[in-house]
């Protein structure tokens, strides 16, 4: 067994002189290997005469240890060195945001209808759609409003005519309010029926308080014996949520709508300040919904028997609840698409709303 101190002169050369773990390992193999140089001397060992077995099997051993411990310090050295490579290349800023912010901002109404969604969601309400043009039948007869009947006056809006037919009562309207969603829904469910019917509304109207198209929440339920507790408890809870108040005073004031008897609004107890409005308790009163038992004549129009079933229906405005809830004054800007306006009022995307995250996500709130 001649040159063992050059091959571990030439096997320690490799060793040190090795840029990568990647070369270290082909040194290591070709050493160490299945059929590496210093495998391959200890397997000729059992050809030697016993003397120089001993003496040769020693230096082989000491050298096999040399070359291992130059091969793992040699590696732990490598790492090191990639480690430290890696951390003064990769650095982390850690003070910047997790990720970029997004650009757009969601518009108020469109945070109020998730927000109202939410709230009912939780109740078990479903959400129901239905078409903005819709037939005289779905927007007034069945609403109680016949032909002539002086609602429909009151809810002016513009028609459509029917290609089909030249008779006016034929033409179709764009929706005055959602209340056809309700009234297909009844016609294509049996109760139980717990809907809210979100959506956009027309009517002939323009001033700091009326533009021509608006956007509506109604919500109906009904049931055997749905009544009118059920219907404050219900619209109580909501206002509660919504406004995200602990107290909230409530009243009702008797009104008048053609599809529900007994009619009601409901105000909530508010304070109004000389530049805020402060919502839940205070001497002034704010009237945020109308409401009532759904008319007998509307049930049998939606194809439900009334000595079965009954239910209370309400409805209100999204725009003026986010007008309200979110301190913005006039109506028209709503529909302008100023950005820098949007920017102002609007809302991160992101920030959904919900009952257990959080409702408005003030936080998220784009000013
Ligand atoms: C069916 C039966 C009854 C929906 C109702 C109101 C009262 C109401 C207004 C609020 C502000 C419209 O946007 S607004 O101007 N709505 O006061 N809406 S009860 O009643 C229904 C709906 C559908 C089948």
């Amino acid at each position: 067994m001649e040159n063992l101190q050059q091959l571990e002169n030439d096997l320690l050369q490799q060793i040190s002189a090795a840029a990568d773990i990647k070369s270290l390992e082909d040194v290591r193999v070709s050493a160490l290997g299945k059929k590496g140089l210093i495998t391959e001397k200890m397997k000729s060992l059992g050809t030697l005469p016993l003397e120089e077995k001993i003496s040769a099997g020693k230096i082989l051993n000491v050298l096999k240890t040399n070359v291992e411990k130059a091969i793992e310090n040699k590696k732990m050295g490598l790492e090191k060195q990639e480690l430290d490579k890696k951390l003064a290349t990769e650095r982390v800023d850690v003070t910047l945001p997790v990720r970029p912010e997004t650009q757009g901002r969601l518009h108020p109404v469109s945070k109020i209808y998730e927000e109202v969604a939410a709230i009912f969601g939780q109740m078990g309400f479903d959400v129901a759609e239905g078409p903005d043009i819709e037939d005289q039948f779905h927007n007034f007869n069945a609403l109680n409003m016949p032909a002539n009947h002086p609602a429909r006056q009151m809810q002016d809006t513009f028609y459509i005519a029917n290609p089909d037919s030249p008779d006016f009562d034929d033409s179709f309207v764009v929706r005055t309010h959602t209340s056809g969603i309700q009234i297909r829904t009844m016609e294509s469910k049996k109760p139980p029926i717990r809907i809210i019917a979100p959506g956009r509304t027309y009517r002939s109207d323009f001033d700091a308080t009326h533009t021509p198209m608006f956007h509506q929440v109604e919500g109906l339920v009904i049931d055997k014996t749905t009544s009118m507790a059920h219907l404050k408890g219900c619209l109580y809870d909501f206002v509660k949520a919504f406004f995200e108040v602990d107290n909230i005073k409530v009243r009702y004031r008797p009104s008048y709508f053609p599809f529900t008897e007994p009619s009601a609004e409901m105000d909530i107890g508010c304070h109004k300040g000389k530049d805020e409005l402060k919502i839940g308790e205070g001497d002034d009163w704010l009237e945020i919904l109308g409401c009532g038992m759904v008319h007998p004549k509307v049930l049998l129009a939606g194809g439900i028997d009334p000595d079965e079933y009954q239910g209370f229906a309400f409805g209100m405005g999204i725009d003026r609840l986010a007008m309200l809830k979110y301190g913005i004054p006039d109506l028209r800007t709503f529909f302008e698409s100023d950005l820098r306006w949007l920017k102002h009022y609007g809302f991160v995307p992101l920030d959904t709303s919900s009952m257990t995250g959080g409702l408005s996500n003030n936080g998220g709130l784009a000013r």
